[in-house]
């Protein structure tokens, strides 16, 4: 099940070996032993996988390849309309390939020369910070098992639609790169596990969930909309707040349903002076402070 402040389902390892993973209940896949054993091949290619390795990569069906068409057809679309120009700038550098699930590996090699950024595989929870921590090095850990066929446009989990197309053409933007990186550094920064909860809430309702304005409207920059061409039909009509630490930092979310409120940064500019300077600076008694002087 998913529990707050976990980012991915937790993987046991059995005593043979095998592995397998905590699948919620409204999982689309929940109720398909098949879908459930394919996860878990692809998840324990990452368990098996030590640094200093090359990266897993994985032999895709054409049903999974499909899928990957399907979404990214979707969501090309959406994106011209709705996602935030820095974005799209990121997404024009990187380009993608439509028609099949690029590895990891491959991703890697086109994001490196443009921000230096580069994947790691994860089979499943990755403790917070070990996640963050490694964003400073210009590490991102991803999933490489794709969302179950039934319903292509949303999932409850992080995959490799969302790791990729969420998160590298944010990453191959230099301005996000640096964003990604602070966020990496403020979670090695702080020492006590309130002060790592904060940080890593700031970065769900921003690089997973933000939304900023432009000059024709409300436009999504967070990877999490960004992957789903249900949730970016519907962001718009959501809570929109404006930009704050605190809020951001504090409040409860659920990973498994459409974000029912979301911040406004504003702008590039302003997420950078707000947030990007927040972790860029951000120790546990100045969170501890900023926790304490708006209560
Ligand atoms: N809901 C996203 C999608 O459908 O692409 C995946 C997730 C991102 C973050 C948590 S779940
Ligand atoms: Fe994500």
């Amino acid at each position: 099940m998913f529990e707050e402040g976990q980012y991915f389902a937790p993987v046991n390892t059995g005593a043979d070996g095998t592995v397998s993973v905590e699948l919620g209940e409204n999982h689309p896949g929940f109720a398909d032993p098949e879908y459930r054993e394919r996860r878990n091949a692809i998840a324990a290619l990452a368990l098996d996988w030590e640094p200093g390795q090359p990266m897993p990569a994985v032999s895709y069906t054409d049903t999974e390849h499909e899928i990957w068409r399907l979404v990214s057809a979707e969501l090309a679309v959406k994106h011209q309309a709705l996602a935030a120009h820095e974005y799209l700038e990121g997404a024009e550098r990187l380009k993608l390939p439509a028609d099949h699930i690029p590895q990891l590996h491959e991703v890697s090699e086109s994001l490196e020369p443009l921000t230096g950024f580069s994947y790691l595989p994860a089979a499943g929870l990755v403790p917070l910070r070990e996640f963050y921590g490694v964003l400073a090095d210009g590490k991102f850990h991803a999933t490489q098992y794709i969302r179950h066929h039934s319903v292509p446009l949303y999932t409850p989990e992080p995959d490799v639609i969302h790791e990729v197309i969420g998160h590298a053409n944010a990453l191959a933007s230099p301005r996000f790169a640096a964003l990604y990186r602070v966020a990496g550094e403020a979670a090695r920064r702080v020492h006590s596990e309130d002060a790592l909860e904060f940080v890593s809430r700031v970065f769900w309702f921003t690089l997973e969930f933000g939304v900023m304005s432009e000059k024709d409207g409300l436009k999504a920059y967070g990877a999490g909309i960004l992957s789903s061409y249900g949730e970016i039909d519907e962001f718009r009509g959501m809570e929109i707040m404006p930009l704050d630490l605190v809020t951001m930092g504090t409040i409860d979310y659920d990973i498994t349903k459409y974000q029912d409120h979301l911040f406004d940064a504003g702008s590039m500019e302003r997420l950078e002076d707000v947030v990007g300077e927040f972790w860029a600076t951000c120790d546990d008694d100045s969170i501890a402070r900023l926790k304490a002087d708006t209560r």
